[in-house]
């Protein structure tokens, strides 16, 4: 899987683009900005700092909380009644769209803090009318308050519609934690929605692959176009071609798409009614007494069931709302034509259909109208892979029924990362690998901590070699889907520990000799442990006693329980921590370093001294000179900040170099100095980014920088430390 993407995120074709493609204020320049007022660091999080939502989870009435979803299902409402009397299948739409926009390239999207509340999920075209979906659930949000975040909220109700549906569910896992604001990624930088004719991002005979993060063939949808690859409902290889990407980009291989598409297809009916100019502009864009609305037409239509959502038009099987196995009953037993709904979608209809197999009408069940099929379900028979996992879930009801609701679990759970994060009454017993399990480490006491660290200091590994170890392991870590990271000892394994980053040699012997010295400790925690070791030499070398505490307990995955694959995406391409960059992107490398301490949930004090620290420790991959601007490296000093800072020296690019690389020179006598990179003399040439290097660079902050190093380093440690809180 995956080979049609390019390998490398941030390759694309088209120019340098920025890191965040376009934003909301491109697409919106009209809607009110708040940002000012998160300036300053103020949050913009009304529960405050204090409030711990995993408290106020396991407070919640939940078996109430259900009934009452369940009852929710069959109140239909005056401003927009449920087809068939049943929500169902709509919330079940609302949360798969909740949880679909994650993608494993930077482990951004998902579910988990309830962005489909915000611009610019809240009005993607294909994200129309859930802004009425997730209005019918406001009273229990209501209700519970704070107990049930909205996050929580759309993934549960998804599993309450299809349980009341007779459908199968796996489990529940809470703990999803909501934000008060939009949250930045890179959704692409095309300026046009999909809808107003924005090319497909795959071209294979244009060279063009599916741009690697994104997972979604164009903007504003969540994975493809229903009604073909650019709309052609005839390229059926195509059409499974842009599934098989999209998916595999989700982390979904050929039997979960199937399962997914054809479970969820079990449920509801698509929209097209009325030709899409009946209705308005998308909820961001709306008029104020609209109040967040968006996608309007009047009231009458409505009541008439008159609606156009995605502009196809009809149910997939005779049974809306009622779990079971029509869908591929339908699809197998006849032949489709191609026709038009009347808002002049491409859609597909049985030829000839024996009146049972007729849907009801979504307001009058004495009326029947016909099922129809998208162009993306045909390619549930139309491409040989899919159609052998059809014809099997077709001929075995119950090997269905356990493939979707494994795949609707990992589909609305892969983005929450270890398991210790989930909360609840059904959080399933089972591990399942893309949760990747740790078995439960142990507390390593002082007295052995000790004897470790001295012992690492006494066996010849150098401080740069330990610090690139601890390094290599523990910034794995993804703060978006909660990846990777220290624990699990991960980097002892091949597929890991050979990235190029890592200078797998020096690696190997490291882990090596660690593993000679630990006794019982695990290699997750000896990583980390020697790490800390070689900071504190380092620290005392510069003249400061100081202790990195290690929160110990870690423990190591073992081989069956990583999935080398599904680690691929957390390689980086490039770590400017580390002063690595894999191969030139058409995003700037500086640019790439931002992201990677976003990843690593930084602040930009934390990015600054980490990257200075990292310098002096001499911790480049590849032990590049490249910004080690000190004649005592490995000593952990400010002297990248006051040697970068110095007027003394004077930067010209190398020329030609495919390195990005700067020579920085004795501006009188012209002697070479230094060499650099972008990631290095961004801290000198970016305003902000100066101003926090002027502050370690200061006379007397000396000692201020070794401590923030440390509590960064530490916090970068521990960020995947979910079995602690
Ligand atoms: Fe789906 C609906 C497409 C997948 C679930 N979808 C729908 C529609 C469309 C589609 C077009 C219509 C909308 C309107 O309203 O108009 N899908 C699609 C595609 C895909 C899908 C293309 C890929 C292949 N789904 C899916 C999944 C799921 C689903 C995975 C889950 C699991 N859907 C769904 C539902 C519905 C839909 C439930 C119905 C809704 C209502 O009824 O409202």
């Amino acid at each position: 899987t995956g080979d049609m993407s390019g390998g490398c995120p941030f390759h694309g074709d088209g120019g340098m683009r920025t890191l965040l493609g376009r934003t909301n204020r491109d697409w919106w320049p009209e809607a009110t900005q708040l940002d000012i007022l998160t300036e300053e660091g103020k949050s913009a999080n009304p529960y405050g700092e204090d409030f711990d939502y995993a408290e106020a989870f396991n407070a919640v009435d939940y078996a109430a909380l259900k009934a009452d979803l369940t009852a929710l299902m069959t109140d239909s409402q005056d401003w927009w009644p449920a087809d068939y009397g049943h929500y169902g299948p709509f919330f079940i739409r609302m949360a798969w769209h909740a949880a679909g926009t994650y993608r494993t390239g930077d482990g951004r999207g998902g579910a988990g803090t309830g962005q489909q509340r915000f611009a610019p999920l809240n009005s993607w075209p294909d994200n129309g009318n859930l802004d009425k979906a997730r209005r019918l659930l406001w009273p229990i949000k209501q209700k519970y308050g704070r107990n049930i975040s909205w996050a929580d909220l759309f993934i549960l109700t998804g599993n309450v519609a299809i349980e009341s549906m007779g459908g199968p569910v796996f489990g529940f896992g809470g703990g999803r934690k909501d934000v008060f604001e939009p949250e930045s990624v890179y959704w692409g930088t095309e300026e046009q929605w999909v809808n107003e004719g924005v090319a497909t991002r795959i071209q294979p005979t244009e060279g063009r692959a599916l741009e690697n993060p994104l997972a979604a063939i164009q903007m504003g949808l969540i994975y493809v176009n229903p009604e073909g690859p650019q709309g052609d409902p005839h390229d059926a290889e195509g059409m499974a071609r842009d599934m098989r990407q999209t998916f595999a980009n989700m982390a979904m291989n050929d039997e979960e798409t199937v399962a997914l598409t054809a479970g969820g297809h079990a449920f509801g009916k698509a929209h097209g009614a009325q030709p899409s100019e009946t209705f308005s502009g998308a909820p961001e864009s709306e008029m104020l007494e609209q109040q967040g609305f968006g996608w309007l037409t009047d009231d009458e239509e409505i009541g008439k069931g008159h609606i156009t959502t995605s502009g196809i038009e009809g149910a997939w099987t005779p049974n809306p709302t009622q779990w079971g196995g029509d869908y591929f009953r339908l699809l197998f037993k006849y032949e489709y034509e191609l026709v038009q709904s009347p808002a002049g979608a491409n859609q597909w209809q049985p030829i000839n259909p024996d009146p049972e197999d007729m849907a009801p009408d979504a307001r009058d069940p004495s009326k029947k109208v016909p099922t129809m099929m998208t162009t993306a379900d045909m390619a549930l028979k139309r491409d040989p892979e899919y159609r052998k996992i059809s014809e099997r879930f077709r001929d075995d009801q119950s090997a269905l029924d356990d493939a979707f609701a494994r795949a609707w679990f990992k589909l609305c759970h892969r983005d929450m990362g270890p398991k210790v994060r989930y909360l609840g009454p059904e959080v399933p017993a089972e591990d399942l690998i893309w949760q990747d399990p740790v078995p439960a480490g142990t507390q390593v006491s002082d007295a052995d901590v000790k004897a470790f660290k001295s012992a690492v200091l006494g066996s010849g590994l150098t401080v740069s070699e330990l610090v690139k170890a601890a390094w290599a392991s523990a910034s794995t870590y993804r703060n978006s889907d909660h990846r990777g990271g220290a624990n699990g000892g991960y980097i002892r394994f091949d597929a890991m520990k050979n990235w190029a980053a890592n200078d797998s040699e020096e690696l190997d012997k490291v882990l090596g000799k660690l593993d000679e010295l630990r006794g019982s400790i695990s290699m997750a925690d000896a990583v980390v442990l020697g790490g800390a070791a070689a900071v504190e030499k380092a620290a005392k070398d510069a003249g400061y006693d100081v202790t990195v505490d290690v929160t110990t307990g870690r423990g190591d995955a073992t081989e069956d329980q990583f999935d080398a694959e599904s680690f691929e995406p957390l390689e980086p391409f490039a770590d400017g921590f580390r002063n690595y960059l894999k191969t030139k992107a058409n995003i700037r490398t500086e640019d790439m370093l931002i992201d990677k301490a976003h990843l690593l949930g930084l602040s930009i004090p934390e990015l600054t001294v980490l990257v200075g620290g990292m310098r002096a420790l001499g911790a480049n991959s590849g032990n590049r000179p490249h910004g080690v601007f000190t004649d005592r490296a490995g000593q952990l000093t400010p002297d990248f900040f006051t040697n970068l800072l110095d007027m003394s020296t004077k930067w010209v690019p190398v020329d030609d170099s495919g390195d990005e690389e700067y020579v920085g020179t004795d501006r009188s006598s012209g002697e070479e100095r230094f060499r650099a990179t972008r990631t290095d003399l961004i801290f000198g040439s970016n305003s902000q980014l100066r101003a926090q290097a002027e502050v370690y660079a200061e006379a007397g902050s000396e000692e201020k920088f070794v401590n923030d190093f440390i509590a960064a380093w530490t916090k970068v440690m521990d960020a995947d430390r979910f079995d602690l809180s």
